[in-house]
């Protein structure tokens, strides 16, 4: 494959933007400094622990995605798998967190692993969890996915589903990634077409095999997801299912709760909770939803429930300091520029962290043990209703990113240059998520 340029942002370019708003940065990072202090609230550790915080950047999401209906393609779109990972650079210069890149195979399967590792390492990106496909049919592929994968009723379909996640690792150990995530769309359409029991147990046969394939420091992520492409039932379904897949299969197995996967009003942050609890909550998927799978940017539409998530997974980190999910952004850009919608997203996950390290978990626990309903809601709102923005330009601004990114990368004219550089690739403007 052909590295094209490696265009990306320059550190001068943040420099100079930031400079005009730097001096309002400082006033405004004072006045919440005093305003925090009053609570005994120190801001100079809360900027320290947002500039911890990382989420990894999904390379499905670099290019524009699209519905059933229609993909419309954006300007500049990366072409391949160097165009995204020069992207994810720029969302993570700007941003400043989103360090990694979860790489979706065989969407983006490099011809020379080293090659990409270097030149992603070089980016100053690595790569997070590696995903596998056997929801879609690969051209040349011997048998099709259209009945399934990881739980087809043939055995031929489930050893090439097991043999493409065991490429998917070998593949993975050669990039440093350190886990795998399996979402599988088999399913069933129809009441009678799938028998539930022996589906499942055929499923958590294959999780094993792959599982024993893993290297002992990786961990194997479960997604589950309501339904789609099922439209009656679906494998891995809930969070249910997911943990006693992720129980039978083995320690390492855990379950990987994307946010848009649930029944409209299912409380997600007690899922967290729940999972946590048992110790099999190893990651997200990060976005949001109005109805279904809508794979909108995180925080656009339920703020409250990202904050409420980020709220049990401070108090879960408070006791158990070793608990480390992998966070991921799971998103499909159809009307916005991946690029500004990704940085954004990461900084609204940054937010509902910082928002919930705000929590007064004394006052709370207080509240809870003595019935006080009103008083524990408050506690936590009072939380939620701060405006923390002060706290995420500055930590940006230190680790050399910028204050305003949005508007930074605007400025910047980087996707007027990629699209002089791009130009459009027609076979990629049809239907479906890509
Ligand atoms: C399925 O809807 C999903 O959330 C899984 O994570 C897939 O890997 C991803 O979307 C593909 O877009
Ligand atoms: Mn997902």
């Amino acid at each position: 494959m052909t590295i094209t340029s490696k265009q990306t942002i320059d550190a001068q370019h943040i420099a100079d933007h930031n400079s005009p708003l730097s001096r309002s940065l400082e006033s405004d990072y004072q006045a919440l400094g005093e305003r925090l202090a009053r609570d005994g609230t120190d801001i100079e550790q809360l900027t320290a622990q947002a500039s911890t915080f990382s989420v990894a950047l999904p390379s499905w999401g670099l290019g524009t995605g699209g519905t059933r209906f229609a993909r419309f393609p954006g300007q500049g779109e990366p072409r391949n798998i160097y165009e995204k990972v020069a992207d994810c650079a720029v969302v993570q210069h700007l941003g400043r967190a989103t360090p990694s890149v979860s790489l979706h195979i065989p969407w983006d399967t490099p011809s020379d692993p080293s090659e990409l590792l270097a030149y992603t390492n070089d980016l100053g990106l690595s790569f997070d969890a590696m995903n596998s496909n056997t929801f879609q049919d690969q051209k040349d592929q011997a048998h099709s996915y259209k009945y399934g994968s990881l739980a087809h009723s043939e055995s031929a379909m489930r050893e090439q589903a097991v043999a493409h996640n065991i490429e998917v690792i070998e593949l993975g150990k050669k990039l440093g990634s350190k886990a795998l995530t399996v979402w599988v769309g088999d399913g069933s359409n129809f009441p009678g077409q799938q028998h539930f029991a022996n589906a499942f147990s055929r499923y958590l046969d294959c999780t094993a095999e792959i599982y024993s394939a893993m290297p002992d420091d990786w961990s194997m992520l479960l997604e589950h997801k309501i339904f789609e492409p099922a439209f009656y039932s679906t494998v891995i379904q809930d969070w249910g299912s997911s943990y006693l897949a992720a129980t039978q299969t083995g320690e390492r197995c855990k379950c990987l709760v994307d946010l848009g996967h649930h029944a409209p009003n299912v409380n997600i942050e007690m899922i967290v909770s729940r999972l946590s609890q048992f110790g099999k909550l190893g990651g997200f998927h990060f976005n949001d939803s109005k109805y279904g799978d809508d794979d909108l940017d995180s925080g656009s539409i339920n703020p409250y429930q990202l904050f409420l998530v980020f709220n049990e997974l401070v108090d879960i980190q408070n006791t158990n300091s070793s608990f480390s999910p992998f966070y991921m952004l799971d998103q499909s850009h159809n009307v916005t520029d991946p690029i500004e919608s990704l940085i954004y997203s990461a900084a609204e996950v940054q937010r509902s962290f910082v928002k919930a390290l705000l929590v007064n978990r004394q006052k709370l626990s207080g509240y809870q043990q003595g019935n006080d309903a009103m008083m524990a809601q408050a506690t936590l709102k009072s939380a939620y209703n701060l405006d923390v923005e002060p706290i995420l330009q500055m930590a940006r601004m230190r680790s050399g990113g910028a204050i305003d990114p949005i508007q930074s990368y605007r400025a910047s004219g980087y996707r007027e240059v990629c699209a002089a550089q791009r130009p459009v690739d027609a076979s990629r403007s049809g239907s479906g998520i890509v």
